[in-house]
């Protein structure tokens, strides 16, 4: 691996200063936490999130760093030229999402936010010139958990606009307009977020792997071999609403029984039949949703995953075909009235060598591994090869308040996430 570009300018000595990451983690942590149960909500575009942003970029800023807010709310963090990135004076960008699910942990995306403004603030404080710029960036609305789109900010970044809605609203048909206003983005400017063709060099996603695989094998850190691909159906099921005590059972048209036995169907694909690797009902929304009346309309997720795009592609079909058969036996309708999808991706060979070879160089024991959560990286490879690091998660638990990982650990990552994207920034044949 010729990283030579780098080797002679000294960078590869470089460290980071470990309490300054720690520190901003717990700092950012505390934003959106809730003291009853130890989760963080931040919400994308939530009150909340636009907080957590602000403290970025005034860490950003007292950093001597220029964060900037693109049309569709990412914020970049760039060093003082500002010149637009163009195929022949290309950036390594490194980042992640800050915003997060609803009672979840404190982890999930920021940690990689937080490291990869570690990095940039490493290497600009060095004063060691490069042959291409590090960036951070955190992507806006990654988890989709009040707006549905999610990817939202890295979509953008990647040129997929067309695929956005135009008016997107959250789960209650709120516009998102004004929400993106708030955080300094612009919905009629989405299209000025996209990066120019080949500008960037390679983008690297550090992340917490909230899943058991790592602390299970006793592996430091994980290079990312592939990311999951997905598929979220909303699905509006509508049946007639009435008396829980006068309307007889052979009487009824009941959405919430019709739910139960996609609930039921969801499980049966992937469990029993095992067309797809998992398959999850998370929202599922009644109404009226009181004891004593039939529920007329239920609206819900199904979100089916796998690494193959051809079994998570079985699998909705199954699923589609269930849902005829539930409509029929329960004399509702069922809609898919939304659907988002992302394709399974690979990492690029040579960033999972710069990652496996910088985590050697710091006595790391490594291992490769797919990832079962999806990514802003599965759309950065649009435009871009992609390489991921993991840190282990403990208990394997994630998208919970319990989510965490050893301070050791997350040190280590971000190492492996400088020398990793020094090595990169070194490469001459991307
Ligand atoms: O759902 C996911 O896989 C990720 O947390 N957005
Ligand atoms: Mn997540
Ligand atoms: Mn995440």
């Amino acid at each position: 691996m010729s990283h030579t570009l780098v080797e002679r300018t000294g960078a590869l000595a470089l460290d980071i200063d470990a309490q300054r990451l720690l520190r901003r983690v717990e700092e950012l942590g505390r934003i959106g936490a809730d003291p009853a149960t130890g989760g963080v909500t931040r919400t994308g575009f939530s009150p909340a999130d636009r907080e957590a942003r602000a403290y970025l970029m005034d860490e950003a800023r007292t950093a001597g760093l220029f964060p900037a807010v693109d049309a569709a709310g990412n914020i970049v963090v760039r060093q003082r030229h500002t010149r637009r990135p163009t195929a022949d004076r290309q950036v390594v960008m490194m980042g992640s999402h800050l915003d997060t699910v609803v009672d979840g942990g404190r982890l999930d995306g920021a940690y990689g936010v937080i490291a990869a403004l570690e990095v940039l603030q490493t290497v600009v404080e060095s004063g060691i010139a490069l042959p291409r710029e590090p960036v951070a960036i955190a992507f806006a609305n990654e988890e989709g958990a009040l707006f549905p789109q999610p990817f939202w900010g890295s979509m953008a970044v990647a040129g997929r606009i067309a695929e956005l809605p135009r008016e997107p609203c959250d789960h209650q048909g709120r516009p998102l307009r004004e929400a993106l206003r708030l955080a300094g983005g612009d919905l009629d400017a989405l299209g000025s977020a996209s990066w120019p063709r080949q500008s960037v060099a390679a983008y690297l996603e550090l992340h917490v792997e909230q899943g058991p695989v790592l602390e299970r094998s006793g592996s430091r850190i994980g290079v990312v071999e592939a990311i999951t691909g997905r598929i979220v159906l909303t699905l509006e099921i509508r049946g007639a609403a009435g008396h829980s005590g006068t309307t007889p059972m052979e009487a009824r048209s009941d959405a919430l029984a019709a739910a139960a036995r996609v609930v039921l169907a969801a499980e049966h694909i992937a469990g029993r039949r095992k067309l797809c690797r998992v398959a999850t009902v998370g929202r599922l929304a009644p109404h009226p949703n009181t004891p004593n009346t039939i529920a007329g309309t239920v609206r819900m997720t199904v979100d089916l995953r796998d690494t193959d795009v051809w079994r998570a592609g079985d699998a909705e079909e199954a699923l589609r075909t269930m849902l005829c058969d539930i409509a029929e036996a329960t004399g509702t309708e069922i809609e898919v009235v939304a659907e988002t999808r992302s394709d399974p991706v690979s990492t690029d060979r040579r960033l999972r060598a710069a990652i496996a070879g910088s985590a050697e160089e710091l006595g790391l024991l490594h291992e490769e591994l797919p990832s079962g959560a999806g990514h802003d990286a599965q759309f950065m490879a649009d435009i871009a090869p992609i390489g991921m690091i993991f840190v282990p998660s403990i208990g394997g638990v994630s998208h919970v308040p319990e989510e965490n990982t050893a301070p050791e650990d997350l040190v280590a990552g971000a190492r492996v996430l400088l020398r990793s994207a020094l090595r990169t920034i070194g490469l001459e044949e991307l």
